[in-house]
């Protein structure tokens, strides 16, 4: 039976999860013909796709990301609202795939029906991976889901990747950086338009208020991310919950102020001409390619040695 795009789009609309899940694997896979049918998917999804918050969670290995979005996760759910949780991993191959582990860490969250939860424990490179995620966003807010969170291991440039298709950048910090704010590079800070000192609980509470402290000088000296709005650095303990209440409430007033500073919509048709440029020049590429190497067969054909 061949592929109907059609009929897998309507029943990932009507949200149906498997559908929303093949479509995913047909995003991600990189054989020609699925390729070709995920842009024919695309093409009937994109217009339904955009109604949603994208945020980028990021943070060194082990300062409680899972931990967090499960605890945030279950909040924003009790609300009545449905969350898409995926992963840009691309160090994956490396670390053993952490992100994988995650459907542990997010017990409660991967039990409930207004939850999708979707780790890409596929290595590759960045722009790849990157290029499947952005297009999985779409799949998951065609499906009705409303907050997107767009989990990164804060390692390489996945930040980078991460905050260019997010509409709010979180970085999420350890207690007790120092000085050096553990050795997180400027770069990282410029992306942030919130920051988190996680771990606020116990014999860490007084060094994540220091931490904080330390955060918001050293935010002074960089340029905001998103005019007119001031990164807020909180402290929380996404382990026992506290403060994160406080984090969505922060989450819901950056919406508006940007929603009606016109920033959100500015970043999202920036965001929308990059990515265009992206699968344009990708496109190029690996059209030149195939003619390079065609043309080096072609000439070893000719010349025998
Ligand atoms: N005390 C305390 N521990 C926490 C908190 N949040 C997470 N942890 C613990 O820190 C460890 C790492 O948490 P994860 O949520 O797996 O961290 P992660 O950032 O997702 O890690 P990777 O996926 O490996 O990058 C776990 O043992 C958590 O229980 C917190 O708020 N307080
Ligand atoms: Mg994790």
């Amino acid at each position: 039976m061949g592929f109907d795009s059609q009929a897998l789009a309507a029943e990932l609309v009507a949200g149906n999860r498997r559908a929303l899940s093949r479509a995913i694997t047909l995003v991600e896979s990189t054989r020609a013909d699925h390729r070709a049918q995920a842009a024919e998917l695309l093409q009937i999804l994109t217009p339904k796709a955009g109604n949603s918050i994208r945020v980028g969670i990021s943070g060194v290995p082990g300062v409680g990301k899972s931990t967090f979005v499960e605890a945030m996760g279950n909040k924003v759910l009790d609300k009545g609202h449905r969350l898409a949780v995926l992963a840009v991993d691309p160090s994956s191959s490396l670390s053993g795939g952490s992100i994988l582990g995650d459907k542990t860490r997010m017990e409660l969250l991967s039990r409930r029906r207004e939850a999708f939860i979707r780790p890409s424990p596929t290595a590759g490179n960045l722009g790849g991976v990157a290029r499947r995620t952005r297009e999985s966003v779409l799949l998951c807010e065609a499906a009705g889901f409303d907050i997107i969170f767009v989990e990164t291991v804060g390692v390489g440039q996945s930040e980078t990747a991460v905050a260019e298709m997010t509409d709010l950048f979180l970085l999420l910090l350890l207690p007790g950086g120092g000085d050096d704010l553990q050795g997180i590079k400027r770069g990282i800070m410029e992306l942030a338009d919130m920051v988190l000192v996680n771990k606020a609980d116990g014999d860490l509470a007084a060094a994540a208020r220091h931490s904080a402290a330390d955060c918001r000088s050293a935010l002074t000296l960089i340029h905001p991310r998103t005019r007119g709005w001031r990164v807020p650095v909180m402290t929380c303990s996404a382990l026992s919950g506290n403060g994160i209440d406080g984090v969505w409430e922060k989450i819901e007033s950056y919406r508006s102020s940007v929603s009606d500073s016109g920033e959100f919509h500015k970043r999202r048709a920036a965001q929308a001409r990059d990515w265009m440029w992206f699968e344009i020049s990708e496109g190029l590429l690996a059209v030149f390619k195939l003619n390079y190497k065609f043309r080096l067969i072609r000439s070893i054909i000719r010349f025998p040695c």
